[in-house]
C-alpha cells in the first residue's frame, strides 16, 4: 500500500475531525520518523509534545513491555502493586502531598475543575452551585463538553451547546481584568496555561504568573495550571511555572507524562485540597493501571537522567535565535515566539501561500510541522535533539522558506 492508499482508507472510514498533513508515517525512533514509502523526517511536532523523551524511548517502552507482559489493568476496584510506587514518586518529583491519575489530558482538566468545586464548597464556604473558575481568553484545555464551555474558539465550541455555566472569561496575560474579576467572593479558582499552546504559543509578559498567583493567594483563589503541553521540560524548565517560582494549587499534567507510550494524565495537589474528592466521586477505569504507573515513572525519570529541561532551554535560544534572522529576511516571516523549545513562527501569506503550503514544502525538505491558527506554525521537536541535529533542522526549514521568496 502507498501513502494515498492510507490516507484513501482513513477518509472513508474515519470520522472527519481531523485534517492531517499528508504523510503516512510508520516508524519513529527518537527525534525521526520515517513514512511508508521510507523517507525520514525530522519530527518538529512530538504528537503535540507527547514526544517529549524521543520516539519510542527504550527506557520507556522497556516499562510497557514488561508490565505488559505482567499485568496491564485491574481496575481501582483493587489494590495494585505499581500505583502507590508512582504516586510516591510523581508526588516527590514535584513536590505534592497527593496525586490523582487519570488518562488524557482533558481528563486531567476536567479533574482539576471538579477537585476546585468541590474544594470551594467544603473549604471555602461558597454556596452549593454557585463556584466560579476564571478561564483565559484563547484558551485550549481539550474538547469535552466543560472543557469547550470555556472556549472563546469557536471552533472548538460552536453547534456543541447548551454549554456548562460557572466560567468567566478574562483576557490572556491582563492582570487588571483578572484582579476585578477575583471581587466576585464565589470565584474558586483560576485555570491557566503557563503559554497558551494551541492559541499559537503566546507567551505572556514576565511575572504574568506569579503576580496572577499572588492575586489569588490573596483572595482564597486556587491557582490552577495546565502544564498538559507546556509541562515536563518542554519549556526549558521542568514546568513552566517554575521559570517564574511559581508553584500552582492545583497542577495539571498528561502528553510527555508517558513520553507518547501511553494516554497517562495526572492531578496533583496538597491534601488539603485533594481530600476534598471521597471514595466513590471521582475515578477511571484505565486511570492509574499498572502500565500507566511504570510508563510514568520511566517517562519521569528520562526527563531527569538525559537532563531534557536543560537542552530544552539551551537550544531554544539558538532556535529562536536562528528563526529571527528569517524574520529578518523574508517578508513571509513575521515573528518569533517561544520557550524552550516550544516556538511558533508567524507566517504573513504571499502569494497566496500560506503556512500550510510551508508545512506541506517542509514536509517534501524532511521536517515535519503543523500549522495552527492558519498562519502560524508550531516548532516543537523532541527534547533529545542534538544542537548538530538542530541546526541540520534549521537549514530545511531556511532552504524551505527561501522557496517562498
Ligand atoms: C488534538 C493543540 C497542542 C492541551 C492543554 C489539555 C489538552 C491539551 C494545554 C488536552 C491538548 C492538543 C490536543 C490535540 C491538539 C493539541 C494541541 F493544537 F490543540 F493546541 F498540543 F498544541 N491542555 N492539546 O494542549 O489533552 O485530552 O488531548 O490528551 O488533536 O486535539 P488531551
Amino acid at each position: 500500500m502507498t501513502s494515498q492508499d492510507f490516507i484513501k482508507k482513513e477518509d472513508q472510514y474515519g470520522a472527519h475531525n481531523y485534517h492531517p498533513l499528508p504523510v503516512v508515517l510508520s516508524k519513529g525512533q527518537g527525534i525521526f520518523v520515517w513514512d511508508v514509502e521510507g523517507k525520514k523526517y525530522f519530527d518538529f511536532l512530538s504528537a503535540y509534545s507527547a514526544v517529549n523523551q524521543g520516539h519510542c524511548h527504550p527506557a520507556i517502552t522497556k516499562a510497557l513491555n514488561d508490565q505488559a507482559q505482567t499485568l496491564a489493568l485491574t481496575s481501582r476496584a483493587f489494590y495494585n502493586d505499581c500505583l502507590g510506587e508512582y504516586e510516591e514518586y510523581i508526588t516527590k518529583y514535584f513536590g505534592y502531598d497527593k496525586v490523582l491519575p487519570m488518562n488524557t489530558g482533558a481528563e486531567g482538566d476536567e479533574t482539576a475543575l471538579k477537585l476546585c468545586r468541590k474544594w470551594a464548597y467544603v473549604k471555602k464556604g461558597i454556596p452549593e452551585n454557585q463556584a466560579k473558575i476564571i478561564v483565559c481568553e484563547g484558551n485550549f484545555h481539550g474538547r469535552t463538553i466543560t472543557i469547550i464551555s470555556m472556549s472563546t474558539d469557536p471552533d472548538s465550541y460552536k453547534g456543541f451547546g447548551p454549554y456548562t455555566p460557572g466560567f468567566t472569561v478574562v483576557p490572556y496575560n491582563d492582570l487588571d481584568a483578572l484582579k476585578k474579576e477575583l471581587e466576585d467572593p464565589n470565584v474558586a479558582g483560576f485555570l491557566v496555561e503557563p503559554i497558551q499552546g494551541e492559541a499559537g504559543v503566546y507567551v505572556p509578559d514576565d511575572g504574568y504568573l506569579k503576580a496572577a498567583a499572588k492575586l489569588c493567594k490573596e483572595k482564597n483563589v486556587l491557582f490552577i495550571a495546565d502544564e498538559v503541553q507546556t509541562g515536563l521540560a518542554r519549556t526549558g524548565k521542568m514546568l513552566a511555572c517554575d521559570h517564574e517560582g511559581v508553584r500552582p494549587d492545583i497542577l495539571i499534567l498528561g502528553k510527555a507524562l508517558s513520553g507518547g507510550m501511553y494516554p497517562v494524565s495526572a492531578v496533583l495537589a496538597d491534601d488539603a485540597i485533594m481530600l476534598c474528592i471521597k471514595p466513590g466521586e471521582h475515578g477511571s477505569t484505565y486511570g492509574g493501571n499498572p502500565i500507566a504507573a511504570k510508563v510514568a515513572i520511566a517517562a519521569l525519570k528520562v526527563l531527569k537522567e538525559e537532563k531534557l529541561a536543560e537542552n530544552s532551554e539551551k537550544l531554544g535560544v539558538i532556535f529562536r535565535k536562528e528563526m529571527q534572522k528569517l524574520v529578518d529576511q523574508y517578508d513571509m516571516c513575521e515573528l518569533v515566539r517561544g520557550k524552550g523549545l516550544l516556538n511558533a513562527v508567524v507566517i504573513k501569506p504571499k502569494n497566496g501561500k500560506s503556512a500550510w503550503d510551508v508545512c506541506v514544502a517542509l514536509k517534501e525538505n524532511g521536517l515535519i510541522a503543523k500549522p495552527t491558527h492558519e498562519h502560524i506554525i508550531r516548532f516543537a521537536p523532541p527534547l533529545t535533539i542534538t544542537e548538530a541535529e538542530l541546526m541540520e533542522a534549521i537549514e530545511i526549514i531556511k532552504k524551505t522558506l527561501a522557496q517562498f521568496n
